[in-house]
């Protein structure tokens, strides 16, 4: 009978619980060679009277059981997302992972460090531009046409006179330029040089600094040199000056500090290069060399980092490899 097909798919209908159970018992009544199909086929053989008898209500019966399939899909579907939203479920009470501090750069951690000092000292402190002329890099001071820094292989020109600054001395002529005596600065900041090895990248930073006033002597700049050296590495610390030559100071010197070598023995080891200003460079300023000395001082950041953290490899710092950042 027609109508024993719908409590017989009610009761099928209860032990399913996927999708894929549905399409099969959808199958199995309305498809091809469904029941229901099969039945409704067989009605051909009869009467025009009896089909329309028939018709109407195996129609009646076919939409009652799409109906019951449309509202079994339904429901597994709504379990599916009430067994997905229970199975995620997020505990937020739970405590979170935490949030990972950075640390500060050891190059950075440094360049504060010995700002600081020279703060405290009285210094101010300016920055400038890294890309500048041949004349603030090289003329203005006294760096002769035929000196070594010059050369394609030293500097990275980048045409029209321009070119990425050698040192931060550039800096301080410009402040002479607009400044009169007495200055006392520093300039810390990047430099660019063509040179790659252990010890050497093409962009390093660099502190310099400059004292201008009446009656600056070799003294003074030993003394605060040697001060500046106690309060960065320690007061046991010993230094030597030893001669050296720079175009832009006259006269010039090193700064070594004692260390302990790989074998044990005392060494000196080069920290910085300082001297008097050369009357050459106040030339430059207008400023007048019978009135005015001065004492001006560099030094390179990554190579005060290394020897400080006993940093064999100067590219260690430009790796970004967290195993070594998160040591400082
Ligand atoms: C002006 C006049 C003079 C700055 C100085 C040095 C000596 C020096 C090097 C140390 C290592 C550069 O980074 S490094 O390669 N610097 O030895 N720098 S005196 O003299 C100046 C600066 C500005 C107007």
């Amino acid at each position: 009978m027609i109508k024993d097909f719908v409590p017989k798919i009610k009761i099928e209908l209860d032990k399913i619980n996927s999708e894929n159970e549905l399409m099969n018992l959808k199958s199995k009544y309305l498809g091809k060679k469904g029941e229901l199909t099969e039945f409704t086929n067989s009605l051909k053989s009869l009467t025009i009277e009896e089909k329309k008898v028939q018709g109407p209500l195996i129609n009646t019966i076919k939409k009652e059981i799409e109906s019951l399939l449309l509202n079994k899909s339904k429901e597994i579907k709504r379990l599916l997302i009430d067994k997905k939203l229970s199975d995620e479920k997020i505990d937020i009470s739970l405590p979170s992972r935490g949030n990972r501090r950075g640390t500060i750069h050891p190059i950075s951690k440094v360049l504060i460090d010995i700002t600081k000092i020279f703060s405290e000292f009285g210094f101010e402190v300016f920055d400038g531009p890294e890309i500048e002329s041949d004349y603030y890099n090289f003329e203005s001071l006294n760096i002769p046409t035929d000196h070594p820094a010059r050369d394609m292989q030293d500097t990275f020109y980048l045409g029209n006179n321009n070119l990425l600054r050698t040192h931060t001395s550039p800096m301080q002529i410009r402040i002479m330029e607009t400044n009169k005596p007495p200055l006392k600065i520093i300039s810390p900041g990047k430099v660019y040089r063509c040179d790659s090895d252990v010890t050497h990248t093409p962009m390093f930073n660099q502190i310099e600094g400059l004292l201008v006033d009446r009656d600056v002597s070799f003294a003074h700049l030993k003394g605060i040199l040697n001060e500046f050296i106690y309060r960065f590495f320690g007061s046991q610390i010993k230094t030597r000056f030893r001669p050296s030559y720079f175009p832009f100071t006259e006269p010039s010197a090193e700064l070594d500090i004692e260390w302990i070598n790989k074998s044990g023995e005392k060494s000196w080891m080069e920290v910085l290069g300082c001297g008097m200003v050369n009357p050459k460079v106040f030339e430059s300023v207008k400023y007048d060399s019978n009135e005015f000395t001065g004492l001006a001082f560099g030094m390179g950041i990554e190579r005060l980092a290394m020897i400080k953290y006993g940093i064999t490899d100067i590219r260690y710092f430009y790796q970004n490899d967290l195993k070594f950042l998160n040591q400082f």
